[in-house]
């Protein structure tokens, strides 16, 4: 097998092997900027990168994750110490990862409906990014779900924007992490979140294979099938843990190495629950986690800026991953 290829594989299978999985920690600076504030922190950019550096050197992170996503303002950062972040993953025993698209805007003829931008440049942007050292990378499409959406006009141009992401991400020796993520905030339930999220999977995987990705070389993040967080009849966690795992041996090729799943608002211990129950089912391919909120949100509130409760914030990020790395076994 060509050595380039080869490289993309063993990259994809080392970030979904158990039982680690993958931090996202990109949320954008006006996301980010968001989020401290809900902490009482003065949204900064030293205040952003003090708080990846909180995680990012937490002790023992690489027993439980593979890999840490990163937003382009952190990945051009330095540590207190002067490292530089992807310097700092190293030594941290993390693989680096980059969020390249620049978020989710309008679509045009589709209210309420986004198309995620971010492909201009992207090829030059990836050269730079695979000499600094990113070993993979990551693109959000966000769809909004209820009775009538999401519409095929967002599910086309968004799986045609992860296709060309993923070709060009793979053309540089990056792996892609392939995320179309079903907004989890309205009131479908959950056989309308299953017959959704299977149509979004079938016409993400038919844009990545006309456009000649290859799926060994890539992961996806997709969400976890649940009802919306305002149905009124709300699943068991076996019965949404089982109708995500059909619905994903139905409509994933058993090429594609491995699943991590984003949370995508639930509240963590759920998250990990539905992980745990996902395990004890049969699937082709590896199932992770590459938890956002999940993991970090009991972090951000305990730290909450002060820097001597720094080793707190830590602790809590660490029972976290460690407890789904742990669910992922059971
Ligand atoms: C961490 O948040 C990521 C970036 O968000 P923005 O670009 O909107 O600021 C986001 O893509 C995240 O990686 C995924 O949604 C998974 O996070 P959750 O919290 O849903 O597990």
């Amino acid at each position: 097998m060509h050595e380039h290829t080869e490289r993309l594989h063993s990259t994809a299978q080392a970030m979904v092997a158990p039982p680690r999985g993958i931090l996202a920690a990109d949320e954008s600076p006006g996301t980010m900027n968001k989020r401290l504030e809900k902490v009482g922190v003065e949204p900064t950019p030293e205040a952003r990168r003090d708080y990846r550096e909180m995680l990012l050197t937490t002790p023992g992170l690489s027993e439980s994750a593979s890999g840490i996503i990163l937003a382009d303002e952190t990945f051009n950062q330095e540590l207190s110490d002067g490292r530089t972040v992807p310097e700092a993953c190293k030594d941290a025993g993390v693989l680096p990862g980059i969020k390249v698209d620049t978020g989710a805007k309008p679509l045009a003829f589709s209210p309420g409906e986004t198309v995620t931008e971010g492909l201009d440049g992207l090829r030059d942007r990836f050269t730079d990014y695979a000499k600094r050292g990113a070993a993979f990378a990551k693109w959000r499409a966000a769809l909004a779900l209820d009775a009538e959406l999401p519409s095929e006009r967002a599910v086309l141009v968004n799986a045609h924007a992860l296709g060309r992401y993923a070709a060009l991400s793979q053309e540089a020796g990056i792996v892609p992490i392939v995320e179309p993520e079903l907004l989890m905030d309205g009131d479908h339930d959950l056989d309308r979140c299953a017959e959704a999220t299977a149509y979004v999977l079938d016409v993400v995987f038919m844009s990545l294979v006309a456009q000649g990705v290859d799926l060994a070389g890539i992961v996806l993040k997709p969400n976890m099938i649940v009802a919306g967080a305002k149905c009124a009849t709300q699943p068991s966690v076996e019965e949404a843990a089982a109708a995500t795992v059909r619905v994903l041996s139905e409509h994933v090729p058993k090429e594609v190495p491995g699943i991590a799943f984003l949370s995508g608002g639930q509240p963590p211990e759920q998250a990990t629950a539905h992980l745990a129950a996902m395990a004890s089912l049969s699937a082709p391919w590896e199932l992770s986690f590459s938890f956002g909120r999940a993991l970090v949100d009991p972090a951000l509130k305990v730290w909450a800026g002060d820097p001597d409760r720094w080793k707190d914030g830590q602790a809590a990020l660490d029972v976290r991953v460690r407890a789904n790395a742990a669910a992922r076994a059971s």
